[in-house]
């Protein structure tokens, strides 16, 4: 049994792969915002990640990697005292996810889900990077020795996944871990935080897919740079069923549709379900949808402009992302030279 007790840490990450939303805001970046209180974090923009599906036209690539970046700054993460950078400019994400994928099981990757959703039928053609992405997700987090993840509920499993990463690293190579002078273990097992009512937000168009970048269709989905007519549109149109809401939240089940908007309500306004349905239940959705419609484009307009303005200033940008670069590197280059002296790499 290991008495190690790790410094707590906080890691993120967000992929540059365009149409940023309301699931990615709610999920993940709202959260990232509220853990700036208590401990030090580090939110990255997981470029590397972004090219796993598609390679994206250079062009394309930088403006989404400046999309995030200005996403998280306008959403209020703070880069002087917190830590935002793009992963590609930290070699040690690399160098650790080679190390790691040696360490995970192929059975292990086997397991993830979001290979087989992502791949779907066509497997044989997937890249070997969309494969192995849990793994350099492990080193992401790892490289940081980070305890704490904020994600939304699709990345349970690959957080899962990294603590098995974590435990096997640490009981396989216990005696070099020892021989090194590190007492107990080497890695924390990162824990994911997965809080409140929007940890996954669905589609406005099926309540049984979740909200995503990759959704063909723009209406499945709220963009943080949809204007306000485009979200008033997206939530008048919303799948709904016919019924009333209902008064408590038992209510709601098997009512995906209406399940998802009261939780995006309540997440909006950071209050319970409870509490929405205090207000609405009995009402229609056509009652519901325009309060609904408004408190979003309250929430997200300032962040979208603030966005817009961040995006006419990419040096601005590209200097956080190197000044963050800088402050992860190091962090990251001692562990990463640490995990060479174990595994007996000569440097
Ligand atoms: N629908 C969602 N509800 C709640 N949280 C969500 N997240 C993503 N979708 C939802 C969380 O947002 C963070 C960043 O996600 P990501 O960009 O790294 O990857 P993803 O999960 O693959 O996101 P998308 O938007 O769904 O993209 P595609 O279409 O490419 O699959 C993560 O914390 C994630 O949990």
């Amino acid at each position: 049994m290991s008495h190690t007790s790790f410094e707590q840490r906080v890691f993120s990450g967000v992929q540059p792969t365009g149409n940023l939303h309301l699931g990615n805001y709610l999920g993940a970046i709202v959260k990232f915002v509220a853990l700036q209180e208590t401990h030090n974090c580090l939110y990255c923009v997981v470029d590397q990640h972004a090219i796993t599906a598609d390679i994206q036209p250079p062009n394309v690539l930088k403006n989404n990697i400046r999309e995030v970046t200005a996403a998280f700054l306008a959403a209020g993460v703070d880069p002087k005292n917190h830590i935002v950078f793009n992963q590609s400019q930290v070699s040690e994400h690399a160098e650790l996810a080679w190390v790691f994928n040696c360490i995970a099981r192929i059975g292990w990757l086997n397991r993830m889900t979001q290979f087989k959703d992502k791949a779907g039928k066509n497997k044989e053609n997937a890249s070997v990077g969309l494969f192995s992405y849990p793994n350099l997700m492990a080193a992401d987090i790892l490289a940081y020795k980070a305890t704490h993840v904020p994600v939304g509920d699709d990345q349970k499993q690959h957080l899962e996944l990294a603590r098995d990463i974590a435990t096997k690293f640490n009981q396989d190579l216990a005696e070099a871990i020892r021989s090194c002078g590190h007492e107990g273990d080497f890695f924390p097992l990162p824990e994911p935080l997965i809080q409140g009512s929007a940890t996954r937000v669905m589609s406005l168009r099926d309540g049984s897919k979740k909200m995503s970048k990759s959704d063909p269709s723009d209406l499945s989905r709220i963009n943080l740079l949809d204007d306000a007519d485009t979200i008033m549109k997206k939530m008048r149109k919303a799948k709904t069923d016919a019924e009333a809401l209902p008064s408590g939240v038992d209510g709601l089940q098997g009512r995906a549709e209406a399940d998802n908007l009261v939780g995006i309500f309540a997440a909006l306004s950071n209050i319970s379900k409870q509490s929405v349905l205090n207000d609405f239940g009995g009402k229609q959705f056509s009652d519901f949808k325009p309060a609904l419609a408004e408190l979003a484009v309250t929430t997200l307009s300032p962040i979208a402009c603030e966005m817009k303005r961040l995006m006419n200033e990419p040096d601005y940008i590209d200097d956080i992302l190197r000044d963050g670069a800088h402050k992860a590197k190091t962090i990251a280059r001692p562990i990463m030279d640490d995990i060479k002296d174990i595994l007996g790499f000569i440097r």
